[in-house]
């Protein structure tokens, strides 16, 4: 065991702060600044800084459980194990091998997430395999590789925003969210540039902002169309630009000429001389950029709203230049890492395409198998729970708990309750793990060593600082465990590099291309930015397995650099031009009515983390956010008679939820907010509409309509 300080990242969101890890004499460890990490510069949030009180055998689990007569009892792990490989191979054998699903999460590190895609694919050979990223950051990949043929969070890494012009900030509330990156804004504007940030709240991030623009929830794409309207009609379109590096803009340039901005300000409910300063603020500077999170991507029109935000900065020429361009936020620790190496139900490793027979030959032949045998792309997140105890009987998950987290979450309860077999992996014992016919304790960040690729993708190793406690096992040693028991012995290694290696053959030539990147080299390095090629050997002909004119290979000979900055000679498209897309506004999928007449949008607050599984267990965050709330504007409280603290009922077609109200003029009048991280009663997903993208089949989580009422004591 080691007793010095380990340079590691924290176990939670997208940006994997760098922190240092030291053994303390009670088992667990100690957090300390780790300056030299760029992204965090030694800044933690509350979230980082106690994410060791998870570790405590007080709140984690550590010993198997297996259900009998009814309630969860230990085990040991070769009969919890048995257990599994039994409901598995039963559920296969009575319905076919698509009866049996898998769920992941975008928190596992790419050897994870990569393993448990081959696991699918391989030992259960089903296509019924997604993950929770889809109700993330789907959409704006989506829209990214319509766009620019590639999807990486940020084209750019984050120590470029203090440089550019203007920020266009859609929907992220990253003082809350991304507490250290607030910095990189408050630069932007030390340096003159200006911040906008568009969010129906007037959110802290808000606050820094120069402008903010409050739309109505669910009418970002009216906004941007707008808002590139007005680019037109001031003569603000860089011709040179769209005509040399695009294609594409005819078509969206008449969409956009569609929404006249009286028009756009009586949807979005932003005024016309906003609009025209926001107009003024992104097209002044020589450089600016437009970052999206979860407020324009959570919604049944998720994509395209994000398109239409990527054709506003191909039409002013930001996209692929220095200090320029467009970029997602993405959110979870392995947020970015986690979609690229297979545990998404269209995908295989390298972010490659499942439907591609060249992708599934390269990757059949790196795990030794039939490309024939490999399943074709299965169901989106909430259609495979949708699907749950119907065409789906048994499922693995890891990495998620959609009790909490997944829309219309009721329902999924309840699918969940009625499947022939459900078996959970987590280290502690979460809403979801509970309903379980087995629960396996699984090692978690400070006690075992893998790879994550923050929002930037900067692919990062996140190092072993102390030894987990007795009766815990890791991920990989589950999946392990498990291939052996359902007859494949070989392919599922335990230790964590070794998958790593083969993971880099796999995404070989690929477009999230990690072959280049080793853990020695991630050890010495600050992370290393995909796409990163192996060089070849000597004599090898580079331009053998790439394209002559590939923007992400090197000349043959010295290591590749890794790749910072994306698209600044060319997009990732065939033909190096990127894709404006002809997009029209539409409605969310429920609107307002007199029954329903109040706007719900759901989101995070500072002191929690996602379904609150992890973080619901620190007393340091209870404290500082003990429950869940009904954000509401004076005026619809006065309607009610609701004072601060009150409880308030809000009922959608979905059910019902009960929190106290707490009571801003930072919100728009017709909207309400809840905070999603609690179970129970206040549960915000018992309410939310599962009207899924067309595209990405994300779930509508930032629009539904609701109707309010005050609770009598
Ligand atoms: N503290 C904390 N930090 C986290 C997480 C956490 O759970 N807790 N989770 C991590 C993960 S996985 C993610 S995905 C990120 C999410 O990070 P963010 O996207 O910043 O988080 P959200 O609070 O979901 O949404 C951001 C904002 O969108 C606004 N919004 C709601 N509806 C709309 C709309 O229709 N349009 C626009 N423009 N805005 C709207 C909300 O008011 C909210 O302020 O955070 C990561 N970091
Ligand atoms: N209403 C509403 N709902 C939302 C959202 C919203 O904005 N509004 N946001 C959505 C978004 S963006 C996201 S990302 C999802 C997230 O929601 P979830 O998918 O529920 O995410 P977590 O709460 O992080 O769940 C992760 C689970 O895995 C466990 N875990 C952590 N690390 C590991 C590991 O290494 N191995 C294993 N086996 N388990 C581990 C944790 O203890 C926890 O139980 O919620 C979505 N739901
Ligand atoms: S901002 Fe994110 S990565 Fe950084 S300490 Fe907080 S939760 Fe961890
Ligand atoms: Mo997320």
């Amino acid at each position: 065991m080691q007793n010095s300080a380990t340079p590691t990242h924290c176990p939670y969101c997208a940006l994997q702060c760098g922190m240092n890890l030291t053994p303390a004499p009670d088992g667990t460890v100690e957090v300390s600044e780790r300056a030299d990490f760029p992204v965090n510069r030694g800044a933690l949030c509350g979230k980082g800084r106690t994410a060791p009180a998870v570790l405590s055998s007080r709140v984690r689990l550590t010993s198997p459980l297996v259900r009998s007569e009814g309630t969860l009892v230990p085990a040991s792990w070769d009969e919890a194990l048995d257990r599994i490989a039994e409901g598995l191979s039963r559920t296969r054998a009575e319905h076919g091998p698509d009866a049996c699903g898998v769920f992941g999460g975008g928190g596992l590190t790419n050897e994870k997430a990569y393993t448990l895609g081959k696991f699918a694919r391989v030992v259960l050979g089903t296509s019924q395999i997604d993950y929770n990223g889809r109700f993330c950051m789907s959409s704006a990949a989506a829209a990214g590789m319509k766009a620019f043929g590639l999807d990486r969070g940020l084209p750019f890494p984050l120590e470029d925003i203090p440089k550019t012009g203007c920020v266009i900030l859609v929907g992220s509330n990253l003082a809350e969210t991304m507490p250290p990156s607030l910095r990189f804004f408050s630069e932007l504007r030390e340096n003159g540039g200006t911040l906008i940030v568009v969010d129906p709240r007037r959110t802290k991030t808000a606050d820094q902002a120069d402008l903010h623009l409050a739309p109505r929830p669910g009418t970002d794409l009216a906004l941007a169309l707008g808002l590139l309207h007005l680019v037109v009609a001031e003569g603000r379109v860089d011709e040179a630009y769209v005509q040399e590096r695009t294609a594409g803009w005819e078509d969206a340039r008449a969409a956009a000429m569609a929404h006249w901005p009286e028009h756009v300000e009586r949807i979005t409910g932003v005024s016309v001389p906003q609009l025209r300063e926001a107009v003024r603020l992104f097209c002044e500077p020589e450089a600016a950029m437009v970052l999206t999170a979860r407020g324009p991507e959570q919604q049944s029109k998720g994509t395209d709203t994000v398109g239409a935000w990527i054709n506003l900065c191909l039409a002013t020429g930001r996209a692929g230049r220095p200090l320029s361009g467009y970029g997602c936020l993405t959110g979870q620790g392995n947020g970015q890492g986690g979609r690229e190496h297979g545990q998404k139900a269209d995908q295989l490793p390298g972010y490659r395409k499942l439907t591609d027979p060249a992708a599934r030959r390269h990757v059949a032949e790196v795990w030794g198998v039939d490309p024939d045998s490999l399943p074709g792309p299965g169901r989106s997140a909430y259609e495979l729970l949708d699907a749950l105890g119907t065409d789906i009987r048994s499922l693995l998950l890891m990495g998620s708990n959609p009790v909490v987290s997944a829309p219309r979450a009721a329902h999924i309860e309840e699918r969940l309750r009625s499947l022939d077999f459900l078996a959970v992996a987590d280290v502690v014992l979460s809403e979801t793990a509970a309903l379980a016919d087995v629960v396996l304790p699984v090692t978690q960040w400070a006690e075992e060593t893998g790879t994550t690729t923050n929002l930037e993708g900067r692919v990062l190793l996140r190092k072993r600082a102390i030894t987990p406690p007795a009766g815990v096992r890791s991920d990989l040693e589950v999946l392990n465990g498990l291939a052996g028991r359902l007859g494949v012995e070989k392919g599922f290694p335990t230790d964590p590099e070794e998958v790593f290696e083969e993971l880099r053959r796999a995404s070989a030539g690929g477009p999230a291309d990690y072959s280049g990147i080793t853990y020695p080299r991630l050890a010495e390095e600050n992370g290393v930015f995909w796409p990163c090629p192996e060089a070849p050997e000597d004599g090898e002909d580079a331009s053998l397995d790439a394209p002559a004119d590939d923007p992400v290979r090197d000349a043959a000979g010295a290591a590749h650099p890794g790749t910072p900055r994306l698209f600044l000679d060319r997009f990732a498209t065939e033909d190096g031009r990127a894709r404006f897309v002809a997009v029209s506004h539409r409605a969310a999928a429920e609107e307002p009515d007199d029954e329903y007449p109040v706007l719900l949008t759901t989101g995070r607050v500072v002191a929690q983390y996602q379904s609150g599984a992890q973080t619901r267990r620190v007393d340091e965050l209870n404290a500082a956010a003990p429950g869940p709330f009904v954000e509401l504007h004076p005026r619809l409280a006065e309607r009610l008679g609701a004072a601060e603290g009150d409880p308030v009922a809000v009922v959608s077609r979905r059910g019902r939820a009960v929190a106290p109200a707490r009571i801003t003029s930072g919100i728009r009048p017709d909207t309400v907010f809840m905070p999603f991280h609690w179970p129970g009663e206040g549960r915000a997903n018992t309410l939310t509409n599962p009207a899924l993208d067309p595209t990405s089949r994300m779930p509508e989580f930032k629009a539904c309509a609701v109707r309010v009422e005050a609770v009598q004591e």
